[in-house]
């Protein structure tokens, strides 16, 4: 595992198009400034052209804040930018296919709804798993029901790697998240809707 990944995974500010009529750029950058450590890039059904265009775009700013860069879905993306890892779902490649093709050190996210997928993921390489809903979203059509806090601690205790909550997560209900044994924080409306997504940021790092 990366030295000090845990630590880097606080906060992942997920993009979305939808961000407050503002350009994508624009609403990173402030996340950056607000001191993101790690910014993952999700457009779902984009093509892939304009998504490089784009990520390699995101990574000039990540890199110049010293924020990870991931790549929702696309690990062909990821790898053609140089981007610092992908984010898959248990529909998209495993992790062991995803080691099988990119460079030593690359990040792998997995998301996993429960002890057994994590656990799996884990097997597999992750570099860490992501837990949700962990509230109700509005932010993912297919979200599923909230698994809730309990659900992170269940998993956090049943793998070694770390343990990202994402779903619903707001400054106001950020801290029970990582009380019950998440690492840190993935959020999308929290930081992308928010009408100073710097301060935003800043808020959900303090918890
Ligand atoms: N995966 C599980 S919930 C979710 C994703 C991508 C959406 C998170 O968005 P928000 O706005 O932080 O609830
Ligand atoms: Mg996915």
């Amino acid at each position: 595992m990366t030295n000090g990944l845990a630590e880097r995974l606080r906060l992942i500010v997920v993009t979305d198009p939808e961000c407050g009529g503002r350009p994508l750029m624009d609403v990173v950058r402030a996340a950056l400034q607000g001191g993101a450590p790690a910014i993952q890039l999700r457009i779902k059904d984009g093509d892939a052209r304009p998504m490089a265009d784009q990520a390699r775009a995101l990574l000039a700013e990540t890199r110049r804040a010293g924020a990870l860069l991931f790549i929702n879905d696309r690990v062909d993306v990821a790898l053609a930018v140089g981007a610092e890892g992908a984010h898959v779902g248990q529909s998209d490649l495993a992790a062991t296919d995803v080691r099988r093709i990119s460079p030593p050190g690359f990040l792998i996210g997995v998301s996993a709804e429960s002890a057994e997928l994590a656990l799996a993921a884990q097997a597999d390489g992750a570099d860490y798993v992501g837990v949700g809903p962990v509230y109700a979203t509005g932010s993912k059509a297919d979200a599923g029901p909230p698994v809730g806090t309990e659900r992170i601690g269940a998993i956090a205790a049943a793998v070694r790697i770390p343990v990202v909550g994402i779903g619903g997560i707001t400054v106001e209900n950020a801290l029970p998240v990582t009380r019950a044994g998440a690492a840190g924080v993935a959020v999308i409306s929290a930081v992308m809707q928010a009408n100073d997504p710097e301060a935003a940021t800043r808020a959900l790092l303090r918890r």
